[in-house]
């Protein structure tokens, strides 16, 4: 008999996600992702200037703040017909990498880590390592005090089976406390040209207000050279780690298999094309983008059945629906957006060579398969083959910086004008449109990368994404579904993205 299994709320993602599941025989039949909170940014934006979106679309998310700035920027771009400067678009580079070095290990470590290495176990190992016994003396300390969550976010957690090398472990923990370091340091790096963040502050249409100095280049390189070194030695040998620990989850989580991305990183010595290329891989065929082809369908989520992607009208009472989240598909299909997406449709693109190189290696030293990488550890893979490649362009970005050049330039705001801002954020594909009437903004729409992957079922009742990983999933005990916690995470959802 089916049985219902609830992980709610889902704890180490950003915002509100519920994952409800129908377990039989211990295996998963039904997966509902769900948003549990609605926001409203798009509606604030109506009858504003359209400058004010840069800054109010960056409150969407703390995490992703900077994805969300430079596609209302894209947007008003194509709106003003202008072009951004060299240094301006060299910055925006330098921004979102710094901004995808602090989510990737964010997620790694202090999301994810914790659902592979045994913070628990570790009260059992016996050395003279300072660090081990200053953690095992506080987790001891913890569980003995009357707090309600000792020992959190190690604490409380699903059990199961964890990483049963005790060098793994320290490791790994070791690292979980070095990223915290890392994180602040990529929040430096993009603050060197945005100001401050987690919101930038200078960024405007053709660049940014700051100017370029040889000291603020100096600051950008130290912080970019610690970070590279972190990712290259730490970062990519514990996710080898955790991958080489649980071979299982390469053949666990598999996705929908269609994939979608944006663009992102254009780069001046191309044409400006984009580093990670735009396209999407549609049964197993590649495709030209053609945004025409993407709707939103609310048949299970809580809007009028006559919203979708150009009306959002809340209905929190809707018989059937189950989610906050819309379900965003392209050609009526559901897409797979994010690090995965971007490798997956590089690796044959004769462009990106260099990135199907790095992901050569990641599979040789995995022993893995492209097809393996459709998967809950091939997720965590793609983030660092794609910081590797991200680090070394960094470097070359900042230092095409030009002292004498100009960051930004006029412009003039149209009384009437539509533009689009196509980027991709840490997550995936994210969409800004805009419509400007009188000078002021008239309508303005975002589809965001986790509208994407947790979306709840289509108007033909095909699951999303992470619902169809989840799908068929063995799950060992129904009172601990750490199987399913492990693939759901390895998406990276944001909520506060999702619902808008
Ligand atoms: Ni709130 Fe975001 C990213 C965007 S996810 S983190 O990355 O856009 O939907």
């Amino acid at each position: 008999m089916s049985q219902k299994v609830s992980l709610d709320p889902f704890t180490r993602v950003e915002g509100h996600l519920a994952i409800h599941l129908d377990v039989e025989n211990f295996q998963i039949t039904g997966a509902y992702c769900s948003g549990e909170m609605y926001r409203g940014i798009e509606y604030i934006l109506k009858g504003r200037s359209p400058l004010d979106a840069q800054q109010i679309t960056q409150r969407i998310c703390g995490v992703c703040p900077t994805s969300q700035g430079i596609a209302s920027i894209l947007a008003q771009e194509e709106a003003y017909g202008i072009e951004p400067t060299q240094n301006g678009l060299l910055i925006r580079n330098i921004m979102l990498a710094g901004n995808y070095i602090q989510n990737h290990l964010t997620h790694f470590y202090h999301l994810s880590a914790l659902d592979f290495i045994d913070v628990q176990g570790i009260q059992e190992y016996t050395g003279s390592d300072y660090f081990l016994n200053d953690l095992k003396d506080w987790i001891r300390s913890e569980i003995n005090s009357k707090s309600v969550f000792p020992a959190a976010p190690f604490m409380p957690r699903y059990e199961g089976r964890y990483m049963q090398e005790f060098e793994g472990n320290i490791t790994v923990l070791r690292n979980y406390f070095q990223a915290l370091e890392m994180r602040a340091l990529a929040h430096q790096l993009v603050a060197v040209f945005a100001g401050k963040m987690p919101h930038m502050a200078t960024i405007i249409p053709s660049g940014v207000t700051e100017k370029v100095t040889t000291k603020k280049i100096a600051h950008c390189r130290s912080k970019l050279f610690k970070l590279r070194s972190f990712i290259e030695k730490s970062y990519l040998e514990d996710a080898l780690l955790v991958a080489n620990a649980f071979p299982e989850y390469f053949s666990m989580g598999k996705g929908c298999g269609n994939y979608m991305t944006y663009g992102v990183f254009l780069n001046l010595e191309q044409n400006n094309a984009p580093l990670f290329p735009r396209g999407v891989m549609l049964n197993n065929s590649l495709e030209t983008l053609d945004t025409e082809y993407i709707a939103e369908e609310v048949k299970y989520s809580k809007y009028t059945p006559d919203s979708g992607r150009h009306k959002t009208d809340p209905s929190p009472h809707k018989e059937g629906a189950y989610s906050w989240i819309k379900a965003p598909r392209y050609k009526g299909k559901p897409m797979e957006v994010g690090p995965l997406a971007r490798i997956m449709l590089a690796y044959d693109d004769p462009q990106c060579s260099e990135i199907r190189r790095a992901t050569d290696s990641m599979l040789q030293r995995t022993g893995r398969s492209l097809d393996e990488l459709d998967s809950c550890l091939g997720r965590h893979l793609a983030r660092i083959i794609e910081l590797q490649v991200i680090v070394r362009h960094c470097e070359q970005w900042i230092d095409q910086l030009d002292p004498l050049g100009e960051t930004a330039k006029d412009f003039h705001i149209p009384n009437r004008a539509q533009g689009a801002g196509l980027t991709e954020a840490p997550r995936g594909a994210l969409g800004h449109w805009l419509q400007i009437e009188g000078g002021k903004i008239d309508g303005y729409e975002c589809i965001v990368p986790t509208t994407w992957n947790c979306s709840p079922k289509d108007n033909r009742d095909i699951p999303g994404p992470v619902e169809q990983a989840l799908q068929g999933t063995t799950v060992a005990d129904n009172t601990n579904p750490l199987e399913a916690s492990r693939i759901v995470r390895a998406f990276d959802p944001c909520l506060a993205c999702a619902v808008h």
